[in-house]
């Protein structure tokens, strides 16, 4: 059931069913705690998706960057830590790619609602880029576009659904990507949004 998306990146459709009860609750515990926000970008912009993080580091966005950061600006204290429901599920998804020993210190919490996008982007913010990124699908289905390694590369469409679980490292890592706008749908365990995991080793 993996499909190679390229040397790097693989899909493993439904790998997070087995675990979804835990992980939903999860989700809601890291919410209260750190409530979703919508950040705004360096250039000033509001960004559709809502975020939060989990972890001893969460990634932010503000007027002066793009950085990770230890405390939620929000509430000045420190982000929750890590469920270990999530270290678990990210921790198999890496091995069962090859990234044997994946110790994630970041998660960001990604929302999407109808009509959210992400832009192109290319994540580079994290210290190490031989460390795998483990990325979750929840809820309400998404096309991901996965691009290449300059912004100007056709990207490839790449529908995920809930459970979907994607691993990408080695040349994968830094290949530009986006998710199209969310087409309004519903999803019977998590309602009218779709929800991202975003597993990441930032320092
Ligand atoms: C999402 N989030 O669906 C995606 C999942 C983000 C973000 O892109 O930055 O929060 S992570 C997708 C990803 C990560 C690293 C490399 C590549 C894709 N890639 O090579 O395509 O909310
Ligand atoms: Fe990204």
């Amino acid at each position: 059931r993996d499909e190679a998306l390229c040397e790097g990146a693989v899909v493993l459709r439904g790998f997070a069913l087995a675990g979804e009860t835990p992980l939903l609750q999860a989700i809601a515990d890291i919410a209260a705690q750190a409530p979703f926000r919508h950040l705004v970008t360096p250039g000033g912009l509001r960004m559709s998706v809502a975020m939060t993080n989990a972890g001893s580091l969460g990634w932010i966005s503000d007027r002066r960057g793009y950085r990770y950061d230890p405390i939620d600006p929000d509430s000045g204290r420190p982000w929750p830590p890590t469920p270990p429901a999530f270290l678990q599920l990210a921790d198999a998804a890496a091995a069962h790619a090859g990234f044997a020993g994946f110790v994630p210190d970041a998660c960001l919490v990604n929302r999407y609602e109808a009509g959210t996008r992400l832009s192109l982007h290319q994540d580079r913010d994290e210290r190490d880029m031989g460390e795998p990124i483990v990325s979750v699908s929840l809820g309400i289905p998404a096309m991901f576009l996965f691009g290449g390694l300059q912004r100007s590369d056709r990207p490839q469409r790449v529908p995920l659904a809930h459970g979907d679980v994607v691993v990408w490292g080695g040349p994968a890592r830094l290949r530009y990507h986006g998710v199209l706008p969310l087409k309004p749908n519903h999803h019977a365990a998590l309602g009218d949004v779709r929800i991202n995991l975003t597993f990441r080793r930032a320092d």
